[in-house]
């Protein structure tokens, strides 16, 4: 269903002859799976025209319709969420349960909930002043995602450009484009009009970087690095064009005096590992109690030993290799620096290929790189607190603020905790995975600007028009 070396234009597959190519690997066994093409200038151009003449078309579609379609894409991927989860696997190197979870069913949950939200909008209202008030699509859409959700996260865009009416230009990341080209399939058995959503894959510095400096797009949707999101944020800034950036994070889990250190640490390291531990809102800082701090590394030590690594297609593996050579280097970077600044580190030794055992580090200080950068990989940090304060000190004290996890038997005070952290998602007491496809999610500081999923997710593609005055005359 993805031809090698394709790009997805205007409603067909475009194989271009001439262009550079590279390679996608599966990080778990070194092999080569396919192929794509670095996209140029001419599929930059073509792809965002294919966008821009659909577009007249599109926006005139009903929302109800809009919503219809939504929900057939949604059908579409159910029934193919096995191939889905199993080129996620295969491509990130994912446990199949998460792949299943996260690039299957919860993309599919996402359409769902944007189809609900779109039809009970109001799209056009007559205000308290008189005003009509409507709601129209931005435009075009340049949409630039990552690889470590690689469904997830390009349907986190999709889904609300679509419902609000916008054609989408989509250029995933070059480790997983095979998941973007098959969503691309998905999209026209679903019924969805040529031209609405298009691919072109490719490098960042190549192909990423002529899609942004293009000036044919409306609105720019980018997760990714923070590097790369200042960068893009800058040249839509430039442009006055809207930016949505989701970013990186550091995210705290504070644990009370009062909460089960037990079971509040397994289901950090729980939550911290999840994909190799890349994951943008993983609760990389555990914040307990410093009276608690070495059962918590115990806890932590004991729990972390327990990841069976290995093939991502076999049921029993609970933890996968790192995305690529760059992310297993900087993790074991990291380790390494921790390591010799004095830490105590528990894990972390590579074994073979871009396999790496989950790392616990303690005694570290706070301004430590381990404790303040967005690592990106199985590298949970304990740090120790003298009370509420002191832990809701340490928890804001970050560059980030994506999420965090709050740990209390007294609900009330979890809660008083959880609005005291500067964050765009806090979940009290464990409640988890998978993310409830409605609870906006997004960045406070520089984790970024904007919010993804839910209603919030459909205003960032939207303007709001108000026409003053609807006496046809013109008079008072
Ligand atoms: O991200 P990049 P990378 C963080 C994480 C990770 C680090 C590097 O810390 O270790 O970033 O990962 C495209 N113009 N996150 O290098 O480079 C690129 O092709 C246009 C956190 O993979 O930001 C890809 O499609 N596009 C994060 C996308 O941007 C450009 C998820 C992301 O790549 C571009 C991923 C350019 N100049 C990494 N340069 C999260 N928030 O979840 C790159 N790209």
């Amino acid at each position: 269903m993805v031809p090698d070396n394709s790009l997805f234009i205007g409603g067909r597959w475009i194989a271009p002859t001439d262009r550079e190519t590279v390679p996608v690997v599966n990080p778990a066994t070194g092999a080569t799976i396919g192929s794509i093409v670095d996209g140029e200038q001419s599929d930059v151009d073509a792809a965002f025209a294919a966008a821009r003449d659909a577009l007249p078309g599109w926006s005139a579609t009903s929302p109800g319709n809009r919503a219809d379609l939504l929900d057939s894409l949604a059908d579409t991927i159910h029934d193919h969420a096995d191939e889905l989860a199993v080129l996620a696997s295969t491509e990130i190197g994912m446990p199949i349960a998460e792949s299943r979870a996260g690039q299957a069913a919860l993309p599919e949950a996402v359409l769902r909930s944007t189809a609900d939200i779109a039809r009970s909008m109001k799209w056009e209202y007559l205000d308290a002043s008189g005003s009509t008030v409507i709601r129209e699509p931005v435009g075009v859409v340049l949409g630039i995602t990552p690889w470590n959700f690689p469904v997830h996260q390009i349907v986190a865009k999709l889904a609300p450009a679509l419902a609000a009416g916008c054609t989408i230009v989509l250029k995933p990341a070059e480790l997983t484009p095979l998941n973007a080209l098959f969503l691309a399939g998905l999209c026209a058995t679903a019924g969805i009009p040529s031209g609405v959503v298009n691919v072109v894959t490719g490098r960042g510095s190549t192909t990423g970087e002529k899609l942004v400096r293009s000036t044919d797009y409306d609105l720019v949707s980018f997760t990714g690095s923070l590097a790369v999101g200042r960068h893009i944020g800058s040249v839509a800034g430039d442009r006055v064009v809207r930016a949505t950036l989701e970013l990186g994070g550091k995210s705290p889990a504070v644990v009370a005096d009062d909460a089960d250190l037990e079971i509040a640490v397994r289901t950090t390291v729980k939550n911290c590992f999840t994909n190799a531990g890349q994951k943008c809102n993983a609760p990389t800082r555990l914040i307990v109690p410093e009276i608690d701090r070495a059962r918590a590394t115990e806890i932590a030590v004991s729990a972390a030993r327990d990841y069976v690594l290995g093939d991502p297609l076999d049921a029993a593996t609970t933890m996968g290799p790192l995305a690529s050579p760059a992310q297993r280097d900087k993790v074991l970077g990291y380790v390494a620096g921790a390591r010799s600044r004095g830490a105590t580190v528990s894990g972390g030794e590579p074994l073979h290929g871009l396999f790496v055992r989950p790392a616990i580090i303690t005694d570290v200080a706070e301004d430590d790189p381990v404790a303040r950068d967005e690592i990106f990989g199985p590298v949970l940090v304990i740090l120790g607190h003298r009370g509420d304060a002191d832990a809701m000190r340490i928890a804001n004290d970050t560059p980030y603020g994506l999420s965090a996890e709050v740990w209390s038997s007294d609900v009330v005070r979890a809660s008083n905790l959880a609005r005291q952290i500067k964050a765009g998602q806090i979940r009290i007491n464990g409640v988890r995975t998978p993310q409830p496809p409605i609870a906006p999610f997004g960045g406070y500081k520089a984790s970024g600007l904007g919010r993804e999923l839910g209603p919030f997710a459909l205003d960032e593609y939207l303007e709001v028009k108000a026409v003053l005055g609807n006496h046809v005359s013109g008079e008072e």
